[in-house]
C-alpha cells in the first residue's frame, strides 16, 4: 500500500504542477508583478533542474552468479525501476501487494511485475520513472536463467536524489528473491556523487509468502521441476526475510559511466 500511496502522491504532484504552469500563462495586467515573480521563481526552478539534469549519471548494475559449477544459486530473469524517490515491489511484513511479484518470485517471470507498475504509473511517459526486466545474462543469445558464473546487466541514467530497486528469483525455491531493502538503492551519497562498487551487502533473500516453501533444489512444486507456472500450495503468508538459509552467492555491483 506505501508504493500505491507513494505513486499517487506522484501523480498528483504532477497534476498541480501542470496546473500550476497553465494558470501561469493566464494571468490578468494587474496581476503583472505577480506574474514576472512567480515567472523568475520557475526560471529558478528549471535551472535547479538543469544543474540536477546535468549530474545524470548512467549507472551499470550487474547481478552475477558467484556460486561454484553445480551449486544451488540459480537465478531468474528480474525487473528493476528507477523513480524519485525510496521505492521497493513489496513491503516486508505485509502480503504481496498482488501487482506481479508472485509470478516473479515463484515462476521468474517479471513481465507481470513490470507491466502492472507500467500501466499503474501510466506509462513511460513520467520524468524520472522507468520500469523494465532484465531478462538475458550477458553472452547469451536469448533470454533465461542465470546459472553459476552467469550474470545479468543493466543499466540506468538517474540524477541526484533518484532510487532504483530490483528483484530477482532464487529459482531453487517456491517463491524466494533477491532484492534489496523496502527503501531501495539511493544512487548518489549525500554529497551527490554516485554510488560505487561492490553493493551485495544492501541485497537480501526474501520470501514472498505466495507459496508454502519445500527444501530448496529438491521442492517438486519449484521452478525447475514444477508442472507449469503457479503450480504449489498457496500460502498468503507476508513478505519477510529469509531465515536460516545461506546457501547461495551472488555479487551485484554498480558502476557509474564517466
Ligand atoms: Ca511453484
Amino acid at each position: 500500500m506505501k508504493t500505491r500511496k507513494a505513486l499517487f502522491g506522484m501523480l498528483l504532484a504532477s497534476v498541480f504542477v501542470l496546473a500550476a504552469c497553465s494558470q501561469a500563462t493566464e494571468v490578468a495586467p494587474e496581476d503583472a508583478m505577480e506574474a514576472e515573480s512567480s515567472e523568475e521563481a520557475m526560471e529558478e526552478e528549471q535551472m535547479l533542474d538543469e544543474e540536477i539534469m546535468d549530474q545524470q549519471t548512467t549507472f551499470v548494475i550487474r547481478i552475477e552468479n558467484t556460486s561454484p559449477e553445480g551449486g544451488l544459486t540459480v537465478l531468474a530473469p528480474g525487473a528493476y525501476e528507477l523513480n524519485d524517490h525510496p521505492l521497493s515491489f513489496f513491503t516486508p511484513g505485509e502480503v504481496d501487494l498482488g501487482l506481479g511479484l508472485e509470478a516473479l518470485a515463484e515462476d521468474g517471470d517479471p513481465s507481470v511485475l513490470a507491466g502492472s507498475i507500467s500501466e499503474m504509473m501510466g506509462g513511460d511517459e513520467m520524468a524520472g520513472f522507468m520500469v523494465s526486466v532484465f531478462n538475458t545474462p550477458v553472452g547469451a543469445e536469448s533470454a533465461g536463467p542465470a546459472g553459476p558464473g552467469a550474470a545479468y546487466e543493466f543499466s540506468v541514467d538517474a540524477y541526484p536524489g533518484q532510487y532504483l530497486t530490483l528483484a530477482t528469483m532464487f529459482v531453487q525455491s517456491n517463491d524466494w528473491f533477491f532484492a534489496p531493502g523496502e527503501e531501495g538503492l539511493e544512487l548518489f551519497n549525500a554529497e551527490g556523487l554516485p554510488i560505487s562498487g561492490d553493493i551485495t551487502d544492501l541485497f537480501f533473500l526474501w520470501n514472498a509468502g505466495t507459496e508454502v516453501d519445500q527444501i530448496p533444489g529438491e521442492g517438486a512444486d519449484q521452478a525447475p521441476r514444477q508442472a507449469g507456472p503457479n503450480t504449489g500450495e498457496i500460502e498468503n503468508g507476508l513478505v519477510s526475510l529469509v531465515e536460516g538459509f545461506t546457501n547461495f552467492q551472488i555479487l551485484v555491483t554498480i558502476t557509474p559511466q564517466s
